[in-house]
């Protein structure tokens, strides 16, 4: 750990799955009980924009009665106390991180607690149901969504993130499958310009064969014991 300046840590559903939120392609997920093009592409929104807004409204109402767990406070106090660069890249679209107290998180899928006007552009902290169609805070336009990322979309941040990546020493990857791109390739654009990569996971993800190590176990044993260990240098 001695060389190690700069951190790039992508999290995934599993850091979020001991505070009670679903993954989606465990058994018992998310995508068992929804089919993802009925509720998570432009097209399903289109096509049944009730559904898809409730699907959105019970799980935005769900992530405010969690709290963060030992996983997230072990990633903001590193968070708090590493020198170097860190970027915390979250696939997640809860505000756990946050909650804990991580700043430099970037949230690639968009966020629950943020609704994005199709009208005007403009984005806006939402708690609240949108199923009623509230007016934009903005423009008035009755034309908010969920402001997060479906398939077919492009992520936020990617310029972000692959500037993150030019400079990282150390890619960590915690609890995702590894099934959705472009967060998927990041471990390979890591390999490429050569820093070491790790992966915590509860089972080896699709692109273990990527990582140079892998642990596996639960996010709230495996995070804060490696934390522990990058600090103690
Ligand atoms: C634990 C644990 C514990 C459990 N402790 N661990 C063919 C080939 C390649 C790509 C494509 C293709 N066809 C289409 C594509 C592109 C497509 C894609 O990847 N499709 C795949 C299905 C193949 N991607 C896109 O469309 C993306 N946009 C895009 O590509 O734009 C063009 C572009 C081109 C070039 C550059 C850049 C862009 C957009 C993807 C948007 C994904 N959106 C979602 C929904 C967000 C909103 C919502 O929440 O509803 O994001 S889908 C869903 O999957 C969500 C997640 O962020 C994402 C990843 O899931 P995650 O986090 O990995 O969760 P799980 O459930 O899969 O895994 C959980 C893991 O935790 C498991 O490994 C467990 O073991 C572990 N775990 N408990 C530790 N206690």
């Amino acid at each position: 750990m001695n060389r190690v300046r700069n951190i790039v840590i992508l999290t995934g559903a599993g850091v979020s799955a001991e505070s009670g939120i679903d993954t989606f392609r465990s058994a018992g997920g998310l995508w068992e009980q929804h089919r993802v093009e009925d509720v998570a592409t432009p097209e399903a929104f289109a096509r049944d924009p009730d559904l898809v807004l409730r699907f959105y409204d019970m799980r935005r109402a769900a992530i405010q009665e969690k709290t963060p767990n030992a996983a997230h406070e072990a990633l903001a106090r590193l968070d708090a106390a590493w020198p170097g660069g860190l970027l915390i890249v979250t696939q997640n679209v809860d505000d756990l991180h946050e909650r804990a107290g991580a700043r430099r998180v970037l949230h690639m899928h968009g966020e629950h607690l943020n609704a994005w006007c199709v009208a005007c552009d403009a984005r806006a902290r939402w708690r609240d149901a949108l199923i009623d169609r509230p007016p934009c805070p903005a423009c008035g336009a009755r034309a908010l969504r969920p402001d997060v990322v479906w398939f077919g979309e492009m992520p936020y941040g990617m310029d972000a993130i692959h500037a993150a990546l030019r400079d990282a020493d150390l890619f960590v990857s915690i609890g995702t499958s590894g099934a959705v791109y472009p967060a998927a390739g990041l471990v390979r654009h890591a390999r490429d310009i050569g820093a070491r990569t790790l992966e915590l996971n509860l089972e080896p993800s699709q692109g273990s064969a990527w990582f140079h190590e892998s642990r596996l176990g639960a996010a709230s044993a495996i995070v804060p014991a490696w934390v522990d260990e990058v600090l103690a240098g």
